[in-house]
């Protein structure tokens, strides 16, 4: 496997980053998570735009351009012949000394990481997922905004170690006064009187491209679509729930906290977004 590192191409192997890199020492830095489609990336714009937008929310200036980045990722791609694939970009503040000081790291360490993508079992998609509400809030928007997909992921082990205390795989984090905000590493959407509903990213969440994705295609489909802050009263008394996320697509989720979502299985809407995304899938994307 070859990995991009600074530049290079890189075996796996040799693929090393200093201890004194700030992204390993403080979090200081930004990343992506992206997918290919038998050879075609999808919304690969959008990802790219997103991690120069987190970039310069925390006032990180990545010393490459968009299309340079592309390649590189193209060029990873390439190297190790992949054509169904996750693709996690890396950017870190860089080498600095033992100190906050973002001004003693003069080079962001750029890194690319192209693998065999990892999937949750079929059944789950098939039966639905059970899933649990955190005890561990989100992150407090004036504190560290969800917004940014930053190397700080501590919030959200947090509540996965939640989720796989309460014998899950998922769970659902709330704001500090009680709002769904999103998963640990997906957004949440809910159905409720034939309408999808999902939480505005300003509560508190990442602006997920499957997120944006599932609701073009609402729209396209002319399905009724809100952001709307949600307790979870509302989730708890939803038909159907599910999840998107760069890796998992669309997930089904049936079983909440014990209770269960509408009927126990994947709702109709749920399902029909799920055969429109795998459409999407095939078309939306940059081919390599
Ligand atoms: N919320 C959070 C907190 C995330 O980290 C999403 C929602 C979904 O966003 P996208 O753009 O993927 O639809 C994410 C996505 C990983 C990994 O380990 C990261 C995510 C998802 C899956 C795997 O690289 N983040």
């Amino acid at each position: 496997m070859k990995i991009y590192l600074n530049g290079k191409l890189i075996s796996k192997e040799k693929a090393h980053i200093s201890v004194f890199d700030h992204g390993l020492l403080y979090g200081d830095g930004v990343f992506e998570g992206i997918r290919t489609y038998d050879g075609l990336i999808f919304r690969l714009k959008e990802h790219i735009d997103r991690l120069y937008k987190s970039a310069d929310a925390i006032k990180l200036n990545i010393p490459m351009t968009k299309i340079k980045m592309i390649e590189a990722i193209i060029k990873t791609l390439k190297a190790n012949k992949l054509k169904d694939s996750y693709i996690r970009l890396v950017i870190t503040r860089g080498v600095g000394d033992l100190g906050l000081d973002p001004r003693k790291c003069s080079k962001p360490t750029i890194f690319i990481i192209t693998d065999k993508i990892a999937l949750y079992p079929k059944e789950f998609y098939q039966k639905g997922l059970e899933i649990v509400t955190a005890p561990t809030r989100r992150n407090y928007p004036p504190a560290l905004d969800p917004r940014i997909k930053s190397l700080n992921y501590l919030n959200n082990i947090l509540a996965k170690l939640d989720a796989i205390k309460a014998g899950t795989d998922e769970a659902i984090m709330l704001t500090y006064n009680d709002y769904v905000a999103e998963c640990t590493g997906d957004n949440i959407f809910i159905v409720k009187d034939g309408e999808l509903l999902t939480p505005p990213v300003e509560v508190g969440a990442l602006e997920g491209i499957t997120r944006d994705a599932v609701i073009s295609i609402a729209k396209n489909i002319d399905m009724p679509v809100y952001e709307k802050m949600l307790k979870m009263e509302d989730v708890y008394a939803a038909t159907e729930v599910f999840l998107t996320g760069t890796a998992a697509e669309i997930i089904p989720v049936v079983k909440i906290d014990k209770r269960q979502i509408g009927d126990g299985k994947p709702g109709t809407i749920t399902l029909k977004l799920m055969g429109e995304f795998r459409k999407l899938t095939k078309v939306d994307g940059v081919r390599y």
